[in-house]
C-alpha cells in the first residue's frame, strides 16, 4: 500500500455504515413495484442480508430498522439474532406516511387527536429502541399540502413543535431523535420539513438530543449539499447522513452512482469536521433497489463510500489551506482535485486482503453462489416495505 494511503488508514478503519432493513425488500416506484428472487420473507432474514454485505466489506456492522415494517414480537430476540449474524440493531426509523389517518398530516395534523396517534406511534418506536439498544429515533414526515390554501402554513409549525417536544420528553438519556427534511414528495405543494433550516429550527428548539439528519436525495437540482454539511457539522446538530444518489427527484440510487464528485465533496466536509470519529453522526444508507439485486446493490454502495472517504482522506488540507490563505484559486482547486482523482482501488483491495477481507467484495460475492442458494431457498412471501 502507498505511503499516502498507510498515513489514512487508522482513520479510514474507524469507518462504519448502517444499513437500511427496507433495501433488501422488494421496492418500486408508483407505477410498479418488481420483485426480485431471494427477497427476504422475514425481518430476521433482512438482518442475514445485511450481514452478508458486512461479512464481504467489513463496513456495515449495523441495520436500521423501520416500524411498522419490521414488526416482531420480541425486539430483545431480535437484537440477540442480530448479534449471532455479527451486526447490531441501528437506528429505528418511523412511519406516519402509510396509514389513511395521516392523510391530511401526522405529526403537523389540525386535529389533535390525530396528532396524538403519531405520537403514539413514536411512543412505541422508542419503546423498540429500549428494547433494541438503539440511539437514534429517525422521523421523516411526509406531512405537507397539494395546494395553496389547504392547510395553515404556520399553524402546522407550531403544532410540529409541540408534537416533537412531546417525543422528545420520552427519548431515554443515551437516545437522539434525528429529524429528516425533505424538499417535497408525497406533498407537492409545501412540505412540514421541507429544508435544513426547518429542520434545524425544530430540532434546536427541542434540545441537545435532537440533531438534523440529511438525505442526499432531499435537495433540489443544483443545491450544493456539502455546504449544507458544513455548517450544520459546525453548528453541532448533523445527526445522520441518508446516504443515496439522484438524477431528478428522490431516487434512492446507489450513493454515489450518480455523482461520485459530490459524495467526495461531501465527504470532504466530513472529514473536516471529524471524520468516522466525530461520535455525532451516523453514517446511514437509505436505498431502494429496484432494478438490481439487493445485497450486491448495498456491497456497491458502501463500497462507493468507502472509496470517496479514501479520496477525502487523501486531501492535502496542509497545502490546500496554504493555496487558499494564499487566493492560489488554481492552485487550491488542483490540490482538491488532485485527491478526487487519485485512484484507490489497489490500496483498498491490499488494506481488504491483509484484514482477511475479499480484495473486490462485489467479485467475491458473484463467485460465492450465496445469490443463488437464497433465490433457491426463499420461495414464497416477502416481507413488508415500500412495496409490499
Ligand atoms: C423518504 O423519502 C425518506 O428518505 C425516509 O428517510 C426513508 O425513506 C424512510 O425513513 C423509510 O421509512
Ligand atoms: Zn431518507
Ligand atoms: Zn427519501
Amino acid at each position: 500500500m502507498s505511503d499516502r494511503f498507510d498515513a489514512i488508514v487508522a482513520e479510514l478503519a474507524k469507518q462504519k455504515i448502517e444499513l437500511p432493513s427496507w433495501a433488501f425488500g422488494n421496492s418500486g416506484t408508483r407505477f410498479k413495484v418488481f420483485g426480485t428472487p431471494g427477497t427476504p420473507r422475514s425481518v430476521e432474514e433482512k438482518i442475514a442480508d445485511a450481514a452478508t454485505v458486512h461479512r464481504y466489506t467489513g463496513l456495515a456492522p449495523a441495520v436500521a430498522l423501520h416500524i411498522p415494517w419490521d414488526t416482531v414480537d420480541d425486539y430483545s430476540a431480535l437484537r440477540d439474532y442480530a448479534a449471532e449474524q455479527g451486526v447490531a440493531l441501528g437506528t429505528v426509523n418511523s412511519n406516519t406516511f402509510q396509514d389513511d389517518t395521516y392523510k391530511f398530516g401526522s405529526l403537523t395534523h389540525s386535529d389533535p387527536d390525530v396528532r396524538q396517534q403519531a405520537i403514539d406511534h413514536h411512543f412505541r418506536c422508542i419503546d423498540v429502541m429500549n428494547a433494541t439498544g438503539s440511539r437514534d429515533l429517525k422521523i421523516w414526515l411526509a406531512d405537507g399540502t397539494n395546494y395553496p390554501g389547504q392547510g395553515d402554513i404556520r399553524s402546522r409549525q407550531d403544532w410540529l413543535h409541540e408534537s416533537l417536544q412531546t417525543i422528545y420528553d420520552r427519548l431515554g438519556d443515551d437516545q437522539r431523535m434525528v429529524l429528516e427534511y425533505k424538499f417535497f414528495e408525497p406533498a407537492f405543494y409545501h412540505t412540514d420539513v421541507p429544508d435544513w433550516g426547518t429542520s434545524y429550527a425544530q430540532v434546536s428548539a427541542l434540545g441537545d438530543k435532537a440533531m438534523v439528519c440529511l438525505d442526499t436525495g432531499h435537495h433540489a437540482p443544483g443545491t450544493n449539499i456539502e455546504f449544507i454539511v458544513a455548517q450544520l457539522l459546525r453548528l453541532g446538530k448533523l445527526g445522520s447522513f441518508d446516504f443515496n444518489s439522484r438524477f431528478y427527484a428522490d431516487d434512492d440510487l446507489i450513493v454515489g452512482a450518480a455523482d461520485p464528485f459530490q459524495l467526495f465533496r461531501i465527504l470532504v466536509e466530513v472529514v473536516r469536521g471529524g471524520g468516522y470519529a466525530n461520535p455525532d453522526v451516523a453514517f446511514m444508507l437509505d436505498q431502494c433497489h429496484n432494478v438490481e439485486d439487493k445485497i450486491p446493490g448495498q456491497i456497491r454502495s458502501v463500497l462507493n463510500v468507502q472509496e470517496m472517504t479514501t479520496r477525502a482522506l487523501l486531501l492535502d488540507r496542509e497545502a490546500l489551506t496554504r493555496a487558499q490563505h494564499e487566493h492560489d484559486v488554481l492552485g487550491a482547486n488542483e490540490i482538491f482535485m488532485d485527491a478526487f482523482y487519485t485512484d484507490v482501488r489497489g490500496d483498498l483491495a491490499e488494506w481488504r486482503e491483509s484484514r482477511g477481507l475479499p480484495a473486490n467484495p462485489m467479485a467475491a460475492y458473484a463467485a460465492s453462489g450465496h445469490q443463488q442458494r437464497i433465490e433457491n431457498e426463499r420461495v414464497g412471501g416477502t416481507q413488508a416495505g415500500w412495496g409490499a
